[in-house]
C-alpha cells in the first residue's frame, strides 16, 4: 500500500491545480486519473480565464506560457436588435480583464509543472473507489495495468468532474441537490479562421443565441443555441455557417470570418450544486460539486477558486493543526459558487430564446439588454462578475 497526505481523484483543472498548490505548501499528493495523458491534454473545453484565475496562475509560477500566448481581452460585445454594444471591462473594473487561453493548455502547463517537480499522476486508473473517508484514515483503491492498487491518505480531493465517482460515494441523505436544466444546448465548432473581432460577441437573435469566441490568432470558436436532442448529422458545415451569420448579423457590418470546421460538438446546459461540498475527509471541488451553463464562462474558474480555498485550508491544517478552515471549506466555497450560479443563470436567461416565452418576454429581454448596455451601474455589474469576483 502506498501512502500520501492528499489523494486526488481526477486530473482536470481542479485536481491538477490542487496538487500544484499543495506542492508549493510542501504537502504531498498523488493524482489518480481515469483517462490517458494525451486524451486530457487535447480535450476541447473552456477558453476564458478570469482575472482572478490568471492572477492565481501567475502567482503560483504557472504564468510563463499563459502570459506569452494568452489573448487579453478588455471587454465583450453584446449584439441584439441589430446593434453591437461593448462592455468596457478596463474602464468599469479598474483595469481588470479576461484572458483567452484554452483549458487544455492550462492542463498541459499544470501537468508539466507537476511532473517536473516530481509529482505523481497515475493515468489510466480503472475502477477507482474512495473508502473510509468518514474516518481519520481514508483510502483510494483502483486498478492500473491490471494490478490492484491502494493509496492510504489523510484527505481525499474529489476532483473527478460531474460524472465522477466521488460525489455518488457520499452516503445518501448527506447531500442536498439544487439544479435546473435548460431546454436547449450549444452546438460548438472550432474553425481555422482568424478571429474577425478582437473580443467575444454574445448575440441575441429571434432564431436563438450565438457566441463568437476564439482560441488563438488563427482559430475561431463559435457556438449556436440548439435543441438538446439535436443530431449533428443534420448540421453540415454550410448550414452551421448560414445560421451563425444570420444570428450574428449586426448593423455595423461585422460578421464572423469563415474557415474549415475542424471540430464539432454538443454541450448540454445545466445549473447544479450540492451542499455541503464535503463529507468527513472527502472534499469535492470543481464540476464534481457544481456545474454552470457555459454562458458566463465560469466552470473552470470556479474549479480553480474551490481548490485555492481547499489548498489554503489544508496548509493551515498541516502547518499549525488548525481544523477550522477545513470545517468551513464548503461554506466558504458556496458563497462564491452561488454568486457565480446566479450570474451564469442570468446571462443564460437574458441571451437565449425559451420556447415558452411569448412576445412580452422577448420585449422584456430586449429591454434588459438595452439597460445592461446603457446604464453604467448595470454594465459594472456584468463586468465585475465576468472578470471574476475577488477570492475570499
Ligand atoms: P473536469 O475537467 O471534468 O476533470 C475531471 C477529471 O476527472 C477524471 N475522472 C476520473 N478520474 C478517475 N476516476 C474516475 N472515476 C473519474 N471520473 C472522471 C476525468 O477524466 C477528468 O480528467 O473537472 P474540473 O477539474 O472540475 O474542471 C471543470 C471544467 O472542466 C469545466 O467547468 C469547464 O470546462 C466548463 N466550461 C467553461 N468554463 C470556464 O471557466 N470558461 C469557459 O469558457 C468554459 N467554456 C466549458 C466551456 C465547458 C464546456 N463543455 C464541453 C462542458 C465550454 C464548453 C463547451
Ligand atoms: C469559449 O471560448 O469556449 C467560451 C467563451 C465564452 C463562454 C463560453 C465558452 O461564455
Amino acid at each position: 500500500m502506498v501512502r500520501t497526505q492528499v489523494a486526488i481523484v481526477g486530473a482536470g483543472p481542479a485536481g491538477l491545480t490542487l496538487s500544484h498548490l499543495l506542492h508549493l505548501e510542501g504537502i504531498e499528493s498523488i493524482i489518480v486519473e481515469a483517462r490517458g495523458q494525451d486524451y486530457i491534454e487535447s480535450r476541447v473545453r473552456a477558453g476564458v480565464l478570469e482575472q482572478t484565475t490568471v492572477d492565481l496562475m501567475v502567482q503560483s509560477g504557472l504564468g510563463e506560457r499563459l502570459l506569452r500566448e494568452g489573448l487579453v481581452h478588455h471587454g465583450v460585445w453584446l449584439n441584439f436588435g441589430g446593434q453591437r454594444r461593448r462592455i468596457d471591462f478596463d474602464d468599469l473594473t479598474g483595469g481588470r480583464a479576461i484572458t483567452v487561453y484554452a483549458q487544455h493548455e492550462v492542463v498541459k502547463d499544470l501537468i508539466k509543472a507537476r511532473l517536473d517537480s516530481g509529482g505523481q499522476i497515475l493515468f489510466e486508473a480503472e475502477d477507482v473507489t474512495v473508502e473510509e473517508f468518514q474516518s481519520e484514515a481514508p483510502r483510494l483503491r483502483f486498478r492500473k495495468g491490471g494490478a490492484e492498487q491502494e493509496i492510504s491518505c489523510d484527505f481525499i480531493g474529489g476532483c473527478d468532474g460531474f460524472h465522477g465517482i466521488c460525489r455518488p460515494s457520499i452516503p445518501e441523505g448527506v447531500l442536498a441537490v439544487y439544479d435546473r436544466t435548460y431546454p436547449f444546448a450549444w452546438l460548438g465548432i472550432l474553425a481555422e479562421a482568424a478571429p474577425s473581432s478582437e473580443e467575444l460577441v454574445y448575440s441575441y437573435h429571434d432564431r436563438g443565441f450565438a457566441l463568437f469566441s476564439m482560441r488563438s490568432p488563427g482559430v475561431t470558436r463559435l457556438y449556436l443555441q440548439c435543441d438538446p436532442e439535436e443530431d449533428l448529422e443534420r448540421w453540415p458545415d454550410e448550414r452551421i455557417w448560414a445560421e451563425l451569420l444570420t444570428r450574428h448579423s449586426t448593423g455595423d457590418g461585422w460578421a464572423p470570418r469563415q474557415g474549415p470546421i475542424v471540430q464539432k460538438g454538443l454541450t448540454g446546459m445545466r445549473s447544479f450544486v450540492v451542499e455541503p461540498m464535503q463529507c468527513g475527509r472527502l472534499f469535492l471541488a470543481g464540476d464534481a460539486a457544481h456545474i454552470v451553463p457555459p454562458t458566463g464562462a465560469k466552470g473552470l474558474n470556479l474549479a480553480v477558486a474551490d481548490v485555492a480555498v481547499l489548498a489554503r485550508a489544508l496548509a493551515a491544517f498541516y502547518q499549525s493543526g488548525r481544523r477550522d478552515l477545513l470545517k468551513r471549506y464548503s461554506e466558504t466555497c458556496l458563497r462564491r459558487v452561488w454568486k457565480v450560479q446566479r450570474f451564469s443563470w442570468w446571462m443564460t436567461a437574458m441571451l437565449h430564446r425559451f420556447q415558452t416565452d411569448n412576445a412580452f418576454d422577448r420585449r422584456r429581454q430586449l429591454a434588459e439588454l438595452d439597460y445592461v448596455t446603457s446604464s453604467r451601474a448595470a454594465q459594472t455589474t456584468l463586468a465585475e462578475n465576468y472578470v471574476g469576483l475577488p477570492l475570499d
